[in-house]
């Protein structure tokens, strides 16, 4: 190209930009947000990341709450929202396939649909945020399982509801973990109890294990309810049997640490206010028609950068936010000032 025409064209995006409104992404734009449950910290943390970053680009969230941890609950929730019609919802599900019919009546009714957390089945949502792949937190776990138990013996799950779509993808990859390699063949997984994201009932299935399981060496707990509630039980107890799982750092601090005097030597999440703000930005996107949520495509979201569309486990597809992050007595502190 000759250098004029250069200048030329340079000149002309210059006039352009400079006369252009500066319009935010989201202006104007109706999102819901749908957590799993109320009263839980996790999603009251990702959701306000994730309101904030929809307004500082000109939308409005509403978030909302199913009454319990059900699908009908959110079911009922949806029929809502979708008499109300917004530009997108993004959910976290509470089950893989019983959300189908009402998220596929959304995404019908020209509302963008995508999940976080907890992924609907591939035909109920056009993208899937994972906040840390399924396979790499189930590895993350199965090796803190065989490190804590010293490599053999006992150990049980605590999980939240039976239903929970992002629990039982983990359970499923540590299993699938352990039968497929020798070195956790000295492991026994005794039990997989639920405690439905309820502190009581995480509570009471803590202790009917203990009682159940007297040589238990080990539980996980993938939820941030239940291994807060486990977390409690065997430190007040002065229990032998020690913790791991998914937690939020501010309400494990004064359980952690890898002496006798805390139940929980580490455990593992992400960053959970980068969680919102991917899911935030992922949810604009498609709105925006940036993306469709297919393979491949890529989009910006804010100061985290570029994300490219990848392949989720169960054939639909994902953007995975990064690693699961380790907290234990060197950073739990810090940690517990963030989330
Ligand atoms: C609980 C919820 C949530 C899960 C975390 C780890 O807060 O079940 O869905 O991601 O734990």
């Amino acid at each position: 190209m000759n250098k004029k025409l250069v200048s030329a064209i340079l000149c002309g995006t210059m006039i352009l930009g400079a006369v252009s409104p500066v319009m935010a992404s989201a202006d104007g734009k109706k999102i819901a947000l749908v957590g799993k449950s109320a009263g839980n910290a996790f999603f009251e943390i990702a959701a306000a990341s994730f309101k904030e970053t929809v307004e500082a680009e000109g939308g409005t969230v509403d978030v909302v709450y199913p009454e319990t941890a059900t699908a009908d609950a959110q079911i009922k929730v949806l029929d809502n929202l979708i008499s109300q019609q917004p530009d997108a919802i993004c959910i976290a599900a509470n089950d893989v396939n019983a959300l189908q019919a009402k998220l596929e009546e959304a995404m019908d009714a020209g509302i963008k649909v995508s999940s976080f957390d907890s992924a609907p089945n591939k035909d109920s949502r056009q993208v899937f945020v994972n906040q840390a792949g399924t396979v790499a937190v189930g590895q993350a776990l199965m090796d803190a399982v065989l490190d804590i138990t010293g490599g053999e013996g006992q150990w049980a799950v605590l999980s939240a509801t039976s239903q929970a779509a992002n629990q039982n993808a983990w359970i499923d990859a540590m299993k699938t973990i352990m039968e497929g390699d020798e070195k956790y063949s000295k492991l026994e997984l005794v039990e997989v109890a639920y405690g439905d994201d309820e502190p009581q009932k995480s509570t009471d299935q803590t202790a009917a294990l203990l009682e159940k399981y007297p040589d238990l060496k080990v539980i996980c707990a993938p939820t941030t309810v239940g291994i807060a509630a486990a977390a409690k039980y065997l430190q007040d107890n002065g229990s032998a049997c020690k913790l791991t799982g998914l937690g939020l750092p501010s309400e494990m601090l004064e359980y952690t640490g890898a002496d006798d005097e805390h139940s929980c030597p580490y455990f593992y999440l992400w960053d959970m206010q980068g969680l919102g703000k991917l899911s935030a930005y992922a949810t604009i996107s498609l709105v925006n028609d940036e993306i469709t949520g297919a393979m491949d495509e890529t989009f910006t979201a804010g100061d985290l950068g570029e994300f490219t569309i990848t392949e989720a486990d169960d054939g639909g597809t994902e953007i995975v936010l990064g690693l699961p992050l380790q907290f234990n007595s060197d950073n739990i502190e810090e940690m517990a000032k963030l989330y």
